[in-house]
């Protein structure tokens, strides 16, 4: 008898189908968000999960499914999943690191772009039918991206390849801020100055974050850290919902504190803080970082490759890629 794995959202087809080879699967193709309950009654039996970032992958589930051996979330993010008690279980998690770096880079750089430069903003004017007269000389004035001091919170890949593209293709001062600071190889390549957090929200014109959540990032950007940045600047946030304080920011927004917001991630996501809804300031995107067709079809093989080596099959059998907890590998 084939081993059983749960799917818990729709996915490419084609890629998912790989699963069918070795395993037992149930699937989702109707995308329906089921409860912490209904995944916990879909997992009954199953000795793997092919997740995302949707599901709450905790203790009380693990306990609840005492079957699971692999949680394969597909997101280079895995702040859904409590990897301590997996790995008191002996659970391997896995996400999808890598393939989503410069896709989600790009990203991160086009969303800061929109924000400096009032593009969303200029668009529903002008859908609106209010451009009326032409070439008036201070119309969604915004500020330069080129020349500008980037500031980004969180060094990791996708920040490492946001610095590239600020100081190779538009002539930004590069600084950064991170846990730890980089090796000097890969802050060469970066092109970026380590300063500290005071630093880098003060000297910033424009701040990304990339940062993954923890309960130590919670609020890493609330009232007295925008308090503390240019007037004139700008805030990106294409990490987690919770690493800002979405009630302070648009507060800041409001009073002038800082020029603009641009956000791809939100606390309590899908849902949005209606005041950031209410003002011009904010480019809101809805958690589309990675979203590109090569990008997402990467990460869905990547972690269906996981999925199926952390189980003991295929080429890589008991050698997934990219593991989380790799300790949980060893006798
Ligand atoms: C994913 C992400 O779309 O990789 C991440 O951490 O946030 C996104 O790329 C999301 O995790 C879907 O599961």
């Amino acid at each position: 008898m084939q081993p059983a794995v749960l799917v818990t959202r729709a996915t490419f087809p084609d890629i998912a189908d790989r699963l069918r080879e070795y395993f037992d699967v149930t699937d989702n193709p109707s995308d329906i968000i089921w409860s912490p309950t209904e995944l916990v009654r879909h997992l009954q039996g199953k000795q793997g999960v092919m997740s995302t970032g949707s599901e709450r992958i905790d203790a009380a589930l693990l306990d609840a499914c005492p079957q699971l051996k692999a949680v394969c979330n597909v997101g280079v993010g895995y702040n859904n999943v409590d990897v301590t008690a997996c790995t008191a279980r002996r659970i391997l998690v896995t996400n999808t690191p890598d393939v989503l770096t410069e896709t989600t880079a790009d990203f991160g750089f086009a969303l800061m772009m929109a924000t400096a430069r009032r593009i969303t903003e200029a668009e529903r004017f002008a859908r609106r039918g209010e451009w009326t007269k032409t070439g008036i000389y201070d119309q969604f004035v915004g500020s330069d991206v080129h020349g500008a001091t980037l500031g980004i919170l969180g060094m990791g890949r996708i920040g490492q390849a946001i610095a590239r593209r600020g100081a190779l293709g538009f002539g930004m001062g590069v600084i950064y801020h991170n846990r730890s600071r980089l090796p000097p190889e890969l802050e060469a390549d970066s092109r970026a100055r380590y300063v500290d957090k005071t630093t880098l929200l003060r000297e910033a014109d424009h701040l990304v974050l990339v940062l993954p959540y923890s309960p130590q990032s919670h609020h890493a950007i609330g009232a007295s850290e925008l308090a503390q940045m240019k007037p004139g600047a700008t805030l990106t946030n294409i990490a987690r919902g919770g690493i800002v304080d979405d009630a302070a920011l648009a507060a800041a927004l409001r009073t002038g504190t800082i020029a603009a917001t641009g956000l791809d991630v939100f606390e309590g996501e899908p849902r949005i803080h209606p005041d950031l809804l209410d003002l011009p300031n904010v480019v809101i995107t809805p958690h589309i970082g990675s979203a590109s067709v090569r990008t997402r079809r990467a990460m869905a093989q990547l972690s269906v490759d996981n999925l199926i080596a952390a189980l003991g099959y295929g080429p890589n059998a008991g050698r997934p890629p990219t593991p989380v907890n790799p300790q949980v590998l060893r006798p």
